[in-house]
């Protein structure tokens, strides 16, 4: 594989994991709403926009519900998990994260986030990291969610560099085929349902090798 110039990263899932805080503050809703939602369920929902989630939740559940009730449930989530990761710091981070960021920046790779959550720099300041990443794509910075590839694109032009040169690292399904479909290549990260669809796959960042790939 040719060397790369720039490393994308996904956020939840890849550099920290607040995917059960996300899965408790989406289950109060879906109860709520007397919908019975699991573990199972939420597998549905990783790397989803929080707009995209909650209509996978109300389509689980057969129901509808008004404007006004949706944009209000969108609020109470989002209140639910922010308040449930207050408490986030550095010691969060992923196993290798700290060290690949270290090296990579040291190699000259250019780092960026390519991201759903529109908490990405809220969360990124809490893990005392935004400084490595020249770039953070954002749910806020998208028209159209992953799968689409446009949060991916959007970051590689930002850094001025062609998505052949780019590493995506992800942790969802709809990350990886984000990425694929944007012409990166995709290393998937700590999910086993996303191995066989990875163009490299490992367990955790502990196991990627920055002189590899850069
Ligand atoms: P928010 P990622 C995603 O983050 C999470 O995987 C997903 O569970 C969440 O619904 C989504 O962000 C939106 O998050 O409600 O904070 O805007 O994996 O793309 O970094
Ligand atoms: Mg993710």
């Amino acid at each position: 594989m040719s060397k790369k110039r720039a490393f994308l990263f996904d956020l939840d899932g890849v550099l920290v994991s607040t995917e059960h805080n996300h899965f408790l503050a989406w289950q109060r809703c879906a109860h709520s709403l007397d919908i019975p939602f699991t573990e199972k369920e939420n597998e549905l929902l990783k790397g989803f926009s929080r707009v995209d989630s909650l209509k996978k939740i109300l389509e689980l559940g057969n129901k509808s519900i008004s404007g006004e009730k949706f944009e209000a449930f969108l609020i109470s989530k989002n209140d639910f998990y922010l308040e449930s990761i207050q408490d986030l710091n550095q010691g969060n981070l992923l196993p290798g994260v700290l060290d690949l960021l270290t090296q990579a920046k040291e190699r000259g790779v250019r780092l960026g986030v390519g991201s759903s959550s529109k908490n990405a720099n809220f969360i990124l300041e809490k893990l005392q990291i935004r400084e490595f990443f020249e770039v953070v794509i954002d749910g806020n910075g998208v028209s159209y969610p992953k799968p689409h590839p446009e949060v991916f694109l959007n970051g590689a032009k930002a850094l001025g560099v062609e998505p052949a040169n780019c590493l995506v690292f992800e942790d969802a399904e709809s990350g990886i085929a984000a990425a694929q479909a944007g012409g990166f290549t995709a290393v998937g990260v700590g999910n086993p349902n996303i191995a066989n669809i990875a163009d490299i796959y490992m367990n955790d960042l502990t196991e990627f090798r920055v002189e590899q790939y850069a």
